[in-house]
């Protein structure tokens, strides 16, 4: 029987295990080696969507460790790891969520780490050197901040709700999203704009966020943002009907995130 067949509560605790263990070497190396003079290594969809040399070198710790340990499982990173398991675990991996918050010294970056079986998310680590936390879920065991349980808000109605976004890399997206961003605003308490999806998803998590929507998001953004927030009583989706993916991401307390799925919808958040 592989692990893919049913993955036993000691698969599960070895997974949540490494990642805890990659994500806090990764997240050491990067806040404490950080170089002063840190610039742009390189460009992928547009000039402002950088990639700095702490991000590959975060990425190949993070993946040595993994391949090192569990060398059959697949691998898929935001800076270019992509390895066919043979295991029926796949890790997906952002070294830096938040990358340009890193480049520019500013403290919401976190380390993202999901450990999938099937396609489905088991595992999720998300570690934030900068605030001292890490954030963690198993799939139907909770949402954990440290070893400290952590539940999302009671619902707010929307009009009262703080909401959290983000914004692309490309200015005919954001052209978009602003007009949404533009429409939604009066109609809640207020928007936030951290920077880092996982960061905004996990801030639901422990209730600091009524709700987090987003459109353009790869799956090692909310990989493990995703369970850690809907173990922790969020709903997590995408259009109504659809489950989250790069086309748009929202998650919320149940209540709430029916109303804001709609509005967002009938905005036109999940279009360019
Ligand atoms: C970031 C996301 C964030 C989004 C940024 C960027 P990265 O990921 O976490 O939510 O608004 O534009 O995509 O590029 O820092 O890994």
């Amino acid at each position: 029987m592989t692990e893919q067949d049913e993955p036993s509560g000691r698969l599960k605790q070895e997974l949540l295990d490494l990642a805890l263990e990659a994500a806090t070497l990764a997240g050491d190396f990067l806040r404490d080696g950080r170089p002063d003079d840190l610039g742009v290594a390189a460009t992928k969809t547009s000039a402002i969507d950088v990639v700095t040399e702490m991000d590959i070198a975060a990425e190949k710790l993070i993946t040595g460790l993994l391949s090192d340990r569990r060398p059959e499982d697949g691998l898929l990173g935001e800076e270019g790891a992509s390895v066919e398991g043979t295991s029926g675990v796949e890790w997906v991996i952002d070294p830096i969520d938040g990358t340009v918050n890193y480049l520019y010294g500013l403290p919401s970056w976190a380390i993202s780490i999901a450990a999938r079986v099937n396609g489905e998310t088991l595992v999720g680590v998300v570690h934030v050197p900068m605030r001292g936390e890490t954030f963690r879920a198993v799939l139907g065991e909770g949402a954990f901040i440290g070893d400290r349980p952590t539940r999302v808000r009671p619902a707010a109605k929307l009009g009262l709700a703080l909401v959290g976004t983000g914004f692309g890399y490309l200015a005919e997206r954001k052209v978009q999203q602003a007009e949404v961003v533009r429409r939604l605003i009066p109609e809640v308490r207020d928007i936030r704009r951290g920077g880092s999806a996982a960061i905004d998803l996990c801030d639901v998590a422990a209730g600091r966020l009524d709700a987090y929507y987003e459109r353009g998001l790869n799956p090692w953004d909310y990989a493990a943002g995703d369970l850690i927030a809907r173990e922790a009583g969020a709903v997590t989706g995408g259009r109504p009907g659809e489950p989250l993916s790069p086309a748009l991401t929202v998650a919320a307390p149940p209540g709430l995130f029916e109303r804001l799925q709609a509005r967002l919808n009938e905005l036109g958040a999940w279009h360019d």
